[in-house]
């Protein structure tokens, strides 16, 4: 069986961490390819490296990531601690401060990392025994007290210790995996995003079915229930209140009959401009006298008559505006609020098909996880989408002209279409009996 084969039984993360130049790089590429380089470069960000190990007769594979020690990096780094298993904090044996750095690094193990991850403490260039700075004993100290499962002095440029430290690693992730960990908590949970606690079920066993390097998810079906499906309703219930509360409050326009009626003597008028041709000229002429005639026609009496278009300084019409404004914000503002406040940093859906990275600021609102996929939706986003998305059920509920649709509220905002002064019909009529004046007819049959 070829270990570096891509089948494997187990797989696991490992993070390396601790200041620069402790020789991190060093020991991930004597594990992985058994060299040592004297002047290794500085890491930029973060070097992502695989090797798989036998332990107990099963493929154990390691996703190894190795960061950056430079202050710069430290905020980048902590978001590869979430997913981790495992984390190998480094120092360097001839370096006290590097040892001192050791409880900042810890700190933000236990800030930023699963609380059940599992911590090894190495001290590196072993080889440097002349210029040892820290003893063995003050080091088990340091990683007894810290809850570490192991301690051992390496050496990359001799080659000690080092597979010894993965290979230990491995053993014990493996057996803590095996122990059932986590059958006695089915979704372990850990924290994604700053401050929202968010159960997330997590696949820790990926028995060689998928090999992309993003984390698999099991979504706990609890948050179906608590989180997915309580958006969508209440994000349809805020719909339907909107909707009625608007009816209660907007004054229904009256439709007067003479307004109906210029309507359709406009209509009218546009139809025998459209039509006339298949008239014989004799009675489209009747019909436009009957409607432009100079003193008599139907046009020429509606434009003179005095003009009463709405007045944009009309109060009753800024107080509908304001009440329109009103029933846009507040809901947006409070259920957009509550939405985030209570269902934040949830992952709860994923789209059935593959997306690329650009979608994961649209989708994945409040949660902040480089190695997520980008098809999972987070609740915010998922709030949002319920706000666009329910359309078309909002229609088929409460009928075609409905005022529970935010976004068609939003849209009319944006283009102005609830603010553009309405138009003077007197202008209309103008328009339209100077058309049917200059209208040529010409008897088209
Ligand atoms: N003598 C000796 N030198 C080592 C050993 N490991 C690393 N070094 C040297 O230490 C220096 C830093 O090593 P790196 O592996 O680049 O350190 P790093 O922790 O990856 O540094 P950053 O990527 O900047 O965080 C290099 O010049 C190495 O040659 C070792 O075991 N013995
Ligand atoms: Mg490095």
């Amino acid at each position: 069986m070829d270990p570096e084969n891509d089948g494997f039984d187990y797989l696991f993360k490992i993070v390396l961490i601790g200041d620069m130049s402790v020789g991190k790089t060093s020991v991930v590429q004597r594990f992985k390819n058994g060299s040592f380089i004297d002047r290794q470069g500085t890491t930029i960000g973060v070097d992502f490296t695989m090797k798989t190990l036998v332990v107990d007769g099963k493929r154990v594979k390691l996703q190894i990531w190795d960061t950056g020690g430079q202050e710069r990096f430290r905020t980048i780094t902590q978001s590869y601690y979430r997913s981790a298993n495992g984390i190998v904090l480094c120092y360097d044996i001839t370096s006290p401060q590097s040892f001192q750095s050791l409880q900042r690094w810890i700190d933000d193990v236990s800030k930023f990392a699963a609380p059940n991850v599992i911590k090894l403490l190495i001290g590196t260039k072993c080889d440097l025994e002349e210029q040892r700075a820290i003893n063995a004993e003050d080091a088990e100290l340091l990683q007894r007290a810290n809850g570490m499962f192991s301690f051992v002095e390496t050496s990359s440029k001799s080659n000690v210790n080092v597979d010894n430290a993965f290979i230990d690693l491995a053993t014990m992730l493996k057996r803590q995996y095996d122990q059932g960990y986590h059958e006695t908590s089915p979704s372990e949970s850990f924290h994604l995003g700053a401050g929202g606690s968010t159960p997330v079920g997590w696949n820790w066993h990926q028995r060689g079915v998928s090999h992309s390097r993003m984390t698999d998810l099991l979504l706990d079906p609890a948050i179906r229930t608590w989180v997915f499906l309580p958006i969508v309703v209440i994000t349809f219930m805020i719909g339907v209140l909107r909707h009625y509360v608007t009816l209660l409050l907007m004054n229904k326009k009256k439709v007067e009959l003479e307004n109906v009626a210029d309507g359709q003597y406009l209509l009218r008028s546009r139809l025998l401009r459209e039509n006339g041709r298949f008239l014989p000229r004799s009675s489209f002429n009747a019909r436009r006298q009957f409607l432009a005639a100079e003193d008599s026609g139907y046009l020429s009496k509606a434009m003179q008559r005095p003009s009463k278009g709405p007045n944009p300084m009309d109060p009753t019409q800024m107080t509908e505006m304001l009440k329109g404004n009103m029933m846009n914000m507040i809901p947006m503002i409070v259920v957009g609020g509550w939405i985030n406040w209570t269902f934040s940093g949830f992952v709860t859906t994923r789209v059935p098909f593959p997306l690329t990275l650009k979608f994961k600021a649209m989708l994945q609102r409040g949660v902040d996880l480089v190695s997520l996929d980008s098809a999972w939706v987070s609740s915010a986003s998922w709030y949002f989408l319920c706000m666009f998305g329910l359309r078309s059920i909002y229609t088929l509920v409460l009928g075609e002209e409905n005022e529970a649709d935010q976004s068609k509220a939003m849209e009319d905002q944006m283009t102005g279409a609830a603010i553009s002064p309405q138009q003077d019909p007197k202008a209309a009529f103008k328009a339209e009996w100077e058309a049917l004046q200059m209208y040529q007819h010409q008897f088209a049959l």
